[in-house]
């Protein structure tokens, strides 16, 4: 089914058939709006911004490309195709048909499963707000804001699902997910990582090179459940993902060949003389690295976990591409999993496959972002040093799970609190390296120029010119 762009609300889901759910989402758009203009980027609102909206749901051709005004973005509901041979894929209702609604004994779940994940979206955006008046190229100005509008756009899935399959209920979790707001101390968003401020342009790559990539693998999972809908949902939402996982990788490794060509000219490896040169030494970028993936693993919920054993087995919430694995039962199998004896010791159990759902799409995640750690390496290599970024261990700094609260290094290695109180420094941004990295940003807002701590990107958006005009600033 097409896209009908005549209504409101663009959707492919014959709103127009259901006047009652036309009526409850055209009275929350409103709400959305004001959301939108209060807590949305700060500055550009009327600026013409050079953006990709959402078409179509087929394979190819799904966007269109042109100038728009934030506000004027169409925000719209679109449902990958259905496939109505669909079953359910894992759990103890394998083979059986897929829910086109909720099962009643599944609506609790479900809900908090549709909650916390539209919760993320609003909260991301609200986060990234103030990015715009540092941004180092017109560029990157507006990928920010295209990561921001599809965020809008995901709140909008999820506030679907909870208006169109939830009833009352659903249509109060929708106001509530305009009323949090991230970093509010009296009612934050629902997962810590999205309380972090991101106020400067590396923690923003950082946060959709790791953050946007648990998206994506959260996504994956909702997108095997057999609730179709959010199946659906799901499927189209990680079609937008991908651009997001872009441009922090491409934005790191921007970061990276900047300061290595830097290093090349100055000949050191030194932070105080790349510094004085206005460029981020790498033993910065890996201290960022050390605290956004330790604090993103914590999002992938506990790795025993009975919840997502529940999930798995009623059939809510698969695996990444749950097709690809053999066994989609998974209740004759155990895994393997580390974890601390007495805090001081590392050792393994064995827990029930249901059991370590988190941590198996954890693992997952955690190949996933080793892969553009290594596209980095070999920048650095290429340039001739013999420097590794490198991911910590997945037991450092955890707040969730089995690991929470043990302290050790970011090799994984138990240490003391006090010690690790005392090399915080080293595992950490510091006080300065924040300040440093604020110092460094400086909008830059004539086409084509770049901030110094940054190379150019490789191509412009969608075959357009790097000088291209993508955001008009008059
Ligand atoms: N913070 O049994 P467990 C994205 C709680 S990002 C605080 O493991 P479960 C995006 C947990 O609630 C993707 N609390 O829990 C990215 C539980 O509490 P109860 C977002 C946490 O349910 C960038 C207890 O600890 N999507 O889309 O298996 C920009 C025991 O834990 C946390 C989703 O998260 C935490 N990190 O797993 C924009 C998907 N972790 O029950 C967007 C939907 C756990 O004891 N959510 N707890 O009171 C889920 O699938 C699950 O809720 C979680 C947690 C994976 C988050
Ligand atoms: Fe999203
Ligand atoms: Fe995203």
């Amino acid at each position: 089914m097409g896209i009908d762009y005549t209504q409101k609300i663009p959707n492919n889901v014959d709103l127009a058939s259901d006047r009652r759910l036309q009526r409850a989402l055209e009275h929350w758009q409103p709400r959305y709006l004001d959301w939108w203009n209060e807590l949305g980027p700060e500055g550009f609102q009327a600026n013409d911004i050079y953006l990709r909206t959402a078409i179509n749901v087929g394979a190819d051709g799904w966007a269109h490309f042109d100038h728009v005004k934030m506000p004027d973005y169409r925000w719209g509901i679109f449902l990958a195709k259905q496939n109505t041979e669909r079953t359910i894929g894992f759990g103890d209702e394998f083979g059986k048909p897929v829910w086109q609604d909720v099962p009643g004994e599944h609506r609790a779940a479900l809900r908090r499963l549709i909650v916390t994940q539209g919760d993320t979206e609003p909260a991301s955006v609200e986060q990234q707000r103030l990015l715009g008046l540092t941004c180092p190229s017109l560029y990157d100005l507006r990928n920010l804001f295209q990561v921001n509008v599809e965020e809008g756009r995901h709140l909008w899935a999820m506030v679907y699902l909870l208006h169109a399959h939830f009833g009352r209920a659903g249509r109060e979790e929708a106001e509530e997910l305009l009323d949090r707001h991230s970093g509010d101390p009296d009612n934050p968003r629902i997962l810590s990582t999205f309380n972090e401020p991101i106020d400067d342009w590396l923690s923003f790559f950082m946060f959709t090179y790791f953050t946007d990539r648990d998206g994506k693998y959260q996504l994956k999972c909702l997108a095997e459940s057999s609730f179709d809908p959010m199946a659906r949902t799901c499927q189209f939402m990680l079609t937008e993902e991908a651009h997001h996982m872009f441009v922090g990788e491409t934005g790191i490794g921007r970061i990276v060949e900047r300061t290595v060509d830097v290093m090349n000219e100055l000949k050191t490896e030194e932070p105080e003389s790349l510094r004085s040169a206005g460029v981020m030494d790498l033993g910065l970028l890996q201290r960022y690295i050390n605290f956004w993936f330790s604090s993103c693993l914590d999002l992938f919920g506990a790795d025993q976990s009975s919840n997502a054993a529940g999930y798995f087995a009623t059939g809510i919430k698969g695996r990444p591409d749950e097709t690809r694995f053999e066994d989609h039962i998974c209740l004759e199998t155990r895994e393997v999993i580390e974890v601390p004896q007495d805090d001081t010791k590392i050792t393994t159990i064995e827990v029930p496959t249901r059991n370590a759902m988190n941590e198996i799409t954890r693992n997952l995640f955690v190949a996933d972002c080793q892969r553009g750690m290594d596209r980095w390496n070999k920048t650095i290599l290429n340039g001739g040093f013999d420097i590794l970024l490198t991911l910590p261990s997945t037991r450092f700094r955890r707040e969730i799970g089995s690991w929470a609260n043990v302290s050790t290094d970011p090799t994984g290695d138990i240490i003391s609190a006090e010690e690790f109180d005392k090399r915080q420094t080293e595992f950490m941004p510091t006080q300065e390296d924040r300040a440093y990295v604020k110092s460094l940003m400086k909008p830059v807002t004539e086409p084509g120029k770049m901030a110094g701590w940054i190379a150019a990107p490789r191509r412009g958006i969608h075959g357009q010119p790097l000088d291209f005009e993508y955001v008009k600033l008059h």
